[in-house]
């Protein structure tokens, strides 16, 4: 597997000189954020991220994410037009090295939880997801945590009356569309479309969400059979779904070559329902089996692109929730064990 941190571009508290510290660690996952969703990204911009990582050591092999317009994810407006620039953006990052796109297809919102600063008992503080605390948010006046400087209320209202008329079905035929167009210019670049599941793995407000089970995987690679055409293994977003078997798909989309980029991470179911909290990446820590996890990855021959996760936030650390340094340092460290561990047994 190849070690991988994420890093938001110059405007990250962390530095890439700390990034490259950490034991292992090849590169790093970044994007170009000076652009509005839809539009081509610069040059300019790529080329800078890209010598600021070469001047550490760092490989910048992997995006994540060129973001869908929701044009895109509706089918209306000008998804042609935003189709073809994504098309440019990934021949671009293809020219610049890039060798991997980690993207999603949820409506609007791209995660979602309650509380970004949820306090556990060891005074560290982790994001988390409360049905409760759901059930309480008002659709017709949206606030949530990390959302409220995206949209406006109004925009929000606007966006999900919108999506009232697409439908589960509707939302899957407007990403194989995507991809028909998509995935043969990766085939031209050599570039791997790694799609990130849903988080939470179920529909929030209404909202259809695509990429949640199993089921879902194995329609999108069935309408799409390149193998270019695959996906992130996200255990946290994979794993608050009680009923998902990680170890299993951990296996089988490992075996079939889909996997192409790996986000480790761990979750605490917190209730009888569907809430979870997010802990330090440990098996003890959590609910996911993560050895169980990593060895079905390397049996099934997974070699690609692996990277912490969410961390806490922890040592006083008043780091950008889920993206501190130091617990996903921590990750990467026990990261490196299980994958030393299980290559050196297999
Ligand atoms: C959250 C991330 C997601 C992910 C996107 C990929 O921390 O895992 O925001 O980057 O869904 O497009």
């Amino acid at each position: 597997m190849k070690l991988t941190f994420r890093w938001y571009g110059e405007k990250d508290s962390i530095p890439l000189k700390h990034i490259a510290q950490i034991p292992g660690m090849t590169g790093v996952v970044t994007a170009v954020y000076d652009v509005p969703v839809g539009e081509a990204w610069g040059e300019k911009s790529l080329h800078r991220l890209k010598t600021l990582c070469k001047e550490h050591n760092l490989d910048m092999e992997v995006i994540e994410s060129i973001p869908v317009h929701e044009d895109v994810k509706m089918g209306c407006g000008d998804r042609d037009k935003y189709i073809d620039n994504y098309c440019g953006n990934i021949e671009l990052v293809a020219r610049h090295g890039v060798k991997c796109v980690c993207y999603n297809f949820m409506p609007v919102f791209d995660w979602l939880r309650t509380d970004m600063y949820h306090k556990n008992a060891d005074g560290s503080t982790s994001l988390s997801y409360s049905r409760e605390d759901f059930e309480k948010v008002d659709p017709n006046n949206l606030h949530l945590p990390g959302w409220d400087e995206s949209y406006t209320p109004d925009e929000l209202r606007g966006l999900l009356a919108a999506y009232g008329k697409i439908s589960h079905e509707k939302l899957f035929e407007n990403l194989v569309y995507f991809l028909k167009r998509v995935i043969p210019v990766c085939e031209k670049v050599g570039v791997n479309m790694a799609i990130h599941p849903d988080d939470p793995p179920w529909d929030v407000f209404g909202l259809p969400r695509i990429v949640s089970c199993e089921a879902d995987l194995d329609k999108i690679f069935a309408a799409v059979p390149s193998e270019r055409n695959g996906l992130t293994f996200c255990t946290g977003s994979f794993g608050a779904g009680r009923k998902n078997d990680l170890v299993g798909m951990a296996g089988k989309y490992a075996r079939q070559g889909r996997i192409h980029f790996a986000h480790l991470r761990n979750v605490l179911w917190t209730d009888e329902s569907d809430s979870f909290c997010e802990t330090g990446h440990l098996s003890k820590d959590g609910s996911l089996d993560m050895a169980a996890i990593v060895k079905a990855l390397v049996k099934g021959g997974f070699d690609g692109y692996v990277r912490p996760d969410h961390g806490r936030n922890i040592w006083s650390e008043d780091g950008k929730p889920g993206y501190g340094l130091y617990d996903r340092a921590l990750g990467a460290a026990y990261i490196n064990g299980l994958f030393e561990a299980v290559e050196k047994s297999v």
